[in-house]
């Protein structure tokens, strides 16, 4: 069996549950991580993330001896970068991690080795990758220079899955295989059959790399589409949800839903990633990107204006993930929103958020957390940020008291 020793390197929110995994096939895995506080607490057999079910399968794998964390990589057959690829304050892209990540395995990189970018990239990243690998080890042989005869296969398989059900979907999941030659596709391919069950489908490295980043951007349009709506429909007077509930009867029409912004890492990144490598051409996809990230402001006019009616407004926001029935508050919409308004109405903001059990350090002092019950006897006004399921269910005489701003269409 090809690969028995596969080393991640990258232990975050797609690095631990990929580790894990190959784990609990009875790989050998070694896991590499900057963070001495994640490569302590996993081998330990806990978890630094949020993400359901990996603590159990961290631990086990642990336990059982398969999975182990360093900060210095050591020599393994396979080696997956899954570090992050943020974008810089002009919205091109970051490739700093991958580069010291690949400097980092280089030295212990040896004849036969795999390496795969599994870190969502621009088109030309994982050319990249391999002529920083090429650099750093000039006896070995690369795909760039030396095709099929190379010493060192190298891949881009890009991960796309869907926090909170990593897991499932890692294993069920199609799988795009970007060799940078065909035997690197296929390298790679035997690689990932250790646990992927849906199709592992090859193509070339740019077409991969564009693949992810082409799905993520659909996404992104499409929900700009519906933003976009909802900021036409409060100018005409028209209710948004009615008008996709019916537009949506159609049956060739599917409107995804408007809210106050696009959060998470990657749909409110990825975009601009094709258009810093082709800004003239990607007009649609740049626009989409500009409509949701000017929804955050749009609510806070919304409230702005609705405040104005009382002398001393105490607000009430209502969720704070990036998404529905999660905790994780990362590029979060909802906290960006919720923490301008704490700023604009010092000591008058309450947040309720479910899913976590206590503030961010940093918003400890300006904000409080509140239940449900507590925010809709206390505040005037109420903004719902987040579809959480707590709030589906509010009684709409509880609500009838105070202004609602509904940013999600539940109530
Ligand atoms: N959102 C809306 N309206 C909608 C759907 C979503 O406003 O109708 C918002 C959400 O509230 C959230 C943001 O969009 O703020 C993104 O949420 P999401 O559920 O669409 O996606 P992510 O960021 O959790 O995961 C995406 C997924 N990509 C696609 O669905 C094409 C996932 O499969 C990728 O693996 C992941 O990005 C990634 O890592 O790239």
């Amino acid at each position: 069996m090809p690969y028995q020793t596969i080393s991640v390197v990258g232990l975050g929110y797609i690095g631990l549950p990929t580790a894990a995994v190959f784990a609990s096939r009875k790989k050998k895995v070694i896991g590499v991580d900057v963070n001495q506080h994640a490569v302590e607490t996993i081998n330990r057999g806990e978890i630094h993330i949020v993400e359901p079910d990996l603590d159990m399968v961290v631990h086990a794998a642990v336990v059982e001896g398969y999975l182990r964390a360093t900060t210095v990589p050591e020599p393994a057959e396979a080696f997956l970068i899954a570090v992050p690829t943020p974008f810089k304050e002009n919205h091109e892209p970051d490739l700093s991690y991958i580069e010291t990540a690949s400097k980092s395995i280089a030295p212990v990189l040896k004849k036969g080795d795999l390496v795969i970018l599994e870190s969502t990239s621009p088109v030309g990243a994982t050319e990249q990758m391999a002529a920083w690998l090429a650099e750093a080890r000039p006896d070995l042989t690369f795909p760039q220079t030396h095709g099929e005869a190379s010493d060192i296969r190298v891949a881009h398989c890009p991960e796309r899955v869907l926090p909170g059900h990593v897991l499932r979907e890692l294993v069920q999941n199609d799988r795009v295989i970007g060799g940078m030659t065909p035997k690197c596709s296929e390298a790679a391919v035997a690689l990932y059959k250790a646990f992927v069950e849906g199709d592992c489908v090859i193509t070339n490295a740019r077409t991969a790399e564009m693949c992810k980043l082409t799905e993520n951007s659909f996404r992104d349009v499409n929900i700009a589409f519906a933003n976009e709506l909802s900021i036409i429909c409060d100018k005409l007077d028209i209710n948004v949800w009615e008008l996709i509930r019916l537009a949506n009867r159609h049956p060739r029409v599917n409107i995804l839903q408007p809210g106050p912004g696009v959060g998470g890492h990657c749909i409110a990144v990825d975009p601009w990633f094709i258009v810093s490598k082709t800004p003239e051409q990607a007009r649609l996809i740049r626009t989409a990107r500009e409509v949701n990230d000017s929804k955050p402001e749009l609510v806070i006019e919304k409230v702005k204006a609705e405040a104005s009616r009382f002398k001393n407004p105490r607000i009430a926001c209502f969720g704070l993930a990036f998404k529905p029935d999660i905790d994780d508050l990362r590029e979060s919409p909802a906290l960006e929103i919720t923490k301008k308004l704490s700023q604009l109405f010092p000591d008058a903001v309450m947040a309720v958020e479910p899913n976590i059990e206590k503030l961010p350090r940093n918003l400890e002092k300006q904000i409080s957390l509140v239940d449900v019950n507590n925010a809709l006897e206390k505040a005037d006004l109420a903004v719902l940020l987040v579809d959480h399921k707590e709030f589906k269910t509010i009684n709409k005489e509880k609500l009838s008291r105070l202004i609602a701003i509904d940013t999600k269409g539940i109530w």
